[in-house]
């Protein structure tokens, strides 16, 4: 039972971290945490919460923010900080022209912020070279939707996915990356257990451990498959004539472009069995209520707009598309993917889902802003914007909300593009990023919990993000901050008061001259006043006119689907092309790449979010995978003479990375996936952003990240360490020893993997500098025979930290050291059993963290499955807690289960 006086502080609020936009309560406590709960009432999650939303309380901290402007890395007061911005952008234009600036925002901002910048560079300084982080995200679905539909529309909701009878995904890691989407649908098939769920991926991740059927396509065959399935409905006879004689254009040209992708053709583009394509096919063709969701494997690809409309055209050859359980969906990484498209946020798009190319929008646009002037023609696309800042053709740039030093592809080139621009401005929460290292002025943003606004999830439904937290130093809204330089720059139109007054100002736009010939309308939502704006609900757009009262909107989405004509789109067509109609795309699936090198494919891991600024922070989150590393084939790694736990170097004509082996038959041979997280503030060797090519798809503009052509090679160490320390590491100053540094966050301090290919000369001197305290008390122990030498480092009688070193991959029971640092001097090790490595006591090293809630260990659960105490994840969930509050580990011990049963089989 909560306390009445918890209920009185608890706000709701919205996660900001992936597209599934689950509700939380927040509680600030006296001492100062947070309580994180979720919400019930949330029409997303229903009181769910995945482990990173869970363990957001953990990231709140002031240790590492940014919390005053700075100039030159010198602080400075806000007037100064806002006026060098005002008048260095007013001093290029003038010189220059307004195409000389640019803006590079996020889909992490909230649609305020992303409104006000948006307006001030297309309507005031007009130019619309700013573009956003969604170019690396979701700029080709956005293309697919519009070749289409004629807009940028997703049809259906998540409801869809647990009423459908078979949910393909494909290019979606759901299990990791929309835990909470993905629950849902696993909750779903547990009740109908008839329903199928097909995934297509190179990699047999998390997501499969619930798939009836896993497809593991070989890079890009994604068109191939689609358009052998489109074949194969037409061949069925399941193809709805009806639907696509009164609602679509295209489809015998379509059909024409997929004629030769007979079975055969399909395995041989795809590499999946000819006997699990035809199970797949057999099942969609007889499968009336399909879903489709498709995510980064997908958008992130040379043929990502091709893929989508690939894979629409089988869904409007179907008619499956807008009704209950049926229809492509496009499922957004982040948090406000779809409120940055609502307010026209990339480059090549206006303001609510108008289009920068129709002079009616534009001028439409401009007359509803009174502004002088507006964007006539589409900006520069994320990759082409920073080969502009290289070639010194932009010569003011202001990034906000993103960390394209290590998202970007061929990321060493932004920095050095960054290095050789005149003026870089970043706001940011945090102060020292791979990118803020480049800034001239650093403005110190407003963090989530502290901020006010909107974002819109993946099934189009606005919610609130509220703040419980007061804010930190001199920290300011984004959207408080592009108004302060627009006015400094003259322009009138952005005196704001509030973030609500921002949001009524986006309603109104949305609903101007739109009578229904636009998809994004939230006329109705205009007009709230401040309470109204506070107290409202998450609600889904359309909102057209002042229909209803949004601080009683459908409270869940089984209520909302009884509108379906407001909640869907498409049923009855109505699309946003002039002729109402939607449109087949004739694709041509991509030549296959002959090359006999690896396909490095990236993408994520469950526990921590992209560049780690914030997940980073908690110790829980961080123990789930520790280290960077490199999922490979035991074929590849045998022929490589590459072996678990060895460090493997991944290079391209680009870069290169160094990260650890993760030997599996997960993978396909030839195919290698490394996780995008690692920077160089935990890990600069691993990089993989510097690695990744810049190839991108021709009609969206957006990089190919899942799939560029390199080399993989055994990394031959002269030695391996292993640390823990109580203090951060230095990474820079032991550059010059260690080539491998990978630092993570522990209760109590840091854990540290290192390596290196020179042979270490002073291993005692390199043990000072890494603790950096000259006058610590050393006790080392060495192993000759081994080769091993290991360090515990006191200062003043408590423990600093303890190093490990060794020829071979350390073999130091990890776990049991990093609780070591935890423990209240006393209550710790012995000096003996710490140069050991682990207890002497009959305490097994509980292993890597599989379950982030209740801190439960790989070999913990192995040795209760092994000894007969469990064998299904509910009796591991009794007998350990583990997998029992937010379930994303479920699928893990699941496989550790079945791991088990195979190793008692043989
Ligand atoms: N834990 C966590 N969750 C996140 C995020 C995070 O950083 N961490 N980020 C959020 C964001 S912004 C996004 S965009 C989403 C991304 O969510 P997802 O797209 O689900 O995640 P990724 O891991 O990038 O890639 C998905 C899968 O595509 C597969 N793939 C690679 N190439 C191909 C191909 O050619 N065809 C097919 N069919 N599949 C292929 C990869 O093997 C990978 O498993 O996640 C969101 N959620
Ligand atoms: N190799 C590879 N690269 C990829 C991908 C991949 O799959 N593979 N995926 C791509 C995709 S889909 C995405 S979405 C991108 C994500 O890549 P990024 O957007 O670069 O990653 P984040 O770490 O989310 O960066 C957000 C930054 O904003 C800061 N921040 C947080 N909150 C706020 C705020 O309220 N205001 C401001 N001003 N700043 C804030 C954070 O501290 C952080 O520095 O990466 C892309 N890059
Ligand atoms: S699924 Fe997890 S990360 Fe995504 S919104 Fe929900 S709690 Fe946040
Ligand atoms: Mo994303």
């Amino acid at each position: 039972m909560k306390h009445a006086e918890e209920t009185a502080r608890e706000v709701k609020t919205t996660c900001p971290y992936c597209g599934v936009g689950c509700g939380v309560l927040a509680t600030p406590r006296p001492d100062g945490s947070v309580g994180i709960a979720g919400d019930p009432d949330h029409p997303a999650n229903f009181g769910r919460l995945c482990s990173k939303g869970s363990a957001l309380g953990e990231t709140l901290g002031l240790e590492e923010r940014l919390l005053h402007p700075t100039i030159g890395g010198e602080r400075c007061d806000w007037d100064t900080a806002l006026d060098r911005v005002a008048t260095t952008f007013q001093a290029a234009i003038a010189e220059h022209g307004p195409h000389s600036v640019a803006f590079y925002l996020s889909g992490q901002l909230l649609t305020e912020d992303y409104y006000v910048a948006n307006k001030l560079m297309k309507g005031f300084i007009g130019s619309a070279n700013i573009d956003t982080n969604s170019r690396l995200c979701m700029a080709s679905s956005v293309a697919g939707h519009k070749r289409a539909f004629g807009s940028d529309t997703v049809p259906g909701t998540y409801s869809d996915l647990e009423e459908a009878d078979l949910v393909v995904l494909t290019g979606s890691n759901l299990a990791w990356c929309h835990p909470v989407v993905y629950q849902r649908i696993a909750a779903a098939k547990a009740v109908r257990p008839q329903m199928k769920i097909v995934v297509i991926d190179p990699r047999r991740t998390a997501t499969c451990e619930i798939a009836d059927l896993h497809l593991p396509i070989r890079a890009d065959g994604d068109v191939a498959l689609f358009c052998g399935l489109l074949r194969h409905l037409v061949e069925e006879g399941a193809t709805d004539e009806v639907y696509v004689g009164e609602h679509t254009t295209g489809f015998a040209e379509a059909l024409a472009a997929a004629e030769r992708w007979r079975l055969s053709a399909v395995a041989e583009a795809t590499g999946i069995a000819k006997s699990a394509l035809t199970a797949f096919y057999d099942l969609f063709t007889r499968t009336g209520k399909a879903v489709t969701v498709y995510s980064q494997g997908v958008n992130q690809s040379a043929s990502g707009t091709d893929k989508v409309n690939a894979i629409i055209n089988c869904h409007l050859a179907t008619g499956r598309i807008g009704r209950p359980g049926m229809g492509p969906f496009s499922i957004t990484g982040q948090p406000n993917a779809m409120g940055g498209r609502e307010v026209g946020g990339l480059s090549n798009m206006l303001a609510a889902h108008m289009s920068i190319e129709d002079a009616a929008d534009r001028e439409r646009v401009q007359a509803f802003w009174g502004s002088p002037t507006i964007a006539a023609t589409p900006g520069l696309k994320a990759v082409e914007l920073f080969e502009a800042v290289a070639a010194g053709r932009i010569k003011a740039l202001w990034i906000a909300g993103t960390n394209p030093v290590v998202s970007m592809p061929d990321a060493d080139a932004v920095g050095r593009a960054l290095a050789a621009c005149p003026f870089v401005v970043v706001s940011d929460v945090i102060a020292r990023t791979d990118t803020t290292a480049y800034a001239d002025v650093l403005l110190p943003a407003a963090a989530w919990g502290e901020k006010n606004g909107t974002v819109t999830n993946s099934e189009r439904r606005i919610s609130r993000q509220r703040p419980f937290l007061p804010l930190p130093g001199e920290a300011r809204p984004d959207w408080a901050i592009f108004a302060s330089v627009a006015r400094r720059m003259g322009f009138f139109g952005f005196e704001y008061g509030s973030a609500g007054e921002v949001f009524d100002e986006h309603a109104r736009l949305s609903s101007y001259e739109n009578a229904g010939s636009r998809d994004f309308d939230i006329g109705g939502l205009a007009g709230l006043g401040a309470s109204g704006y506070d107290l409202m609900a998450p609600t889904q757009w359309p909102v057209r006119g002042a229909v209803r009262d949004p601080v009683r909107a459908p409270a869940t989405d089984r209520q909302a689907g009884r509108h379906t004509q407001e909640t869907r789109f498409f049923a009855e067509g109505g699309y946003f092309h002039a002729d109402g109609r939607a449109r087949f795309v004739a694709v041509e699936p991509p030549a296959s790449k002959t090359a006999p090198l690896f396909t490095i494919n990236t993408g994520r891991v469950r526990d921590q979010w992209h560049t780690m600024t914030r997940t980073g922070l908690s110790a829980r989150l961080s123990a789930h995978m520790p280290e960077p590393f490199a999922e490979l084939h035991g074929e590849d790694a045998a022929r490589l003479g590459i072996a678990p736990a060895d460090l493997v170097e991944i290079a391209s004509s680009h870069g290169r990375a160094v990260v650890r082996a993760l030997v599996t038959d997960r993978q396909r041979p030839g195919n290698v996936f490394v996780p995008m997280h690692w920077t160089a503030r935990f890990a600069p060797s691993a990089r993989i952003g510097a690695v990744a090519h810049a190839e991108r798809d021709p009609v969206s503009g957006q990089p190919a990240l899942k799939s560029t052509s390199g080399t993989v090679r055994r990394f031959s160490a002269a030695w391996h360490g292993f640390a823990i320390l109580k203090h951060r590491p230095d990474l820079e100053a032991i550059a010059p020893i260690a080539d491998y540094r990978a630092a993570a966050r522990t209760d109590g301090g840091w854990r540290l993997e290192l390596a290196g290919a020179r042979a270490l000369s002073d291993a005692p001197g390199f043990a000072r500098e890494l603790f950096g305290q000259p006058a610590a008390e050393i006790v080392a122990y060495r192993d000759r025979r081994a080769g091993t030498e290991r360090f515990a480092v006191f200062f003043e009688g408590e423990l600093l930290g303890a190093l490990y070193l060794s020829p071979e991959p350390v073999s130091v029971a990890r776990s049991w050291a990093v609780s070591q640092l935890s423990l209240a001097g006393g209550q710790g090790a012995s000096r003996a059993e710490l140069l050991a490595g682990r207890s002497r006591a009959d305490r097994p090293d509980p292993g890597a963290v599989v379950c982030s809630c209740f801190g439960v260990g790989i070999n913990e659960i192995a040795a209760l499955v092994a000894s007969g105490g469990a064998a299904s994840v509910e009796a591991v969930g009794k007998a350990l807690n583990a997998g029992t509050n937010c379930g994303s580990c479920r699928s893990e011990i699941r496989a550790i289960i079945e791991a088990a049963c195979v190793e008692a089989t043989v």
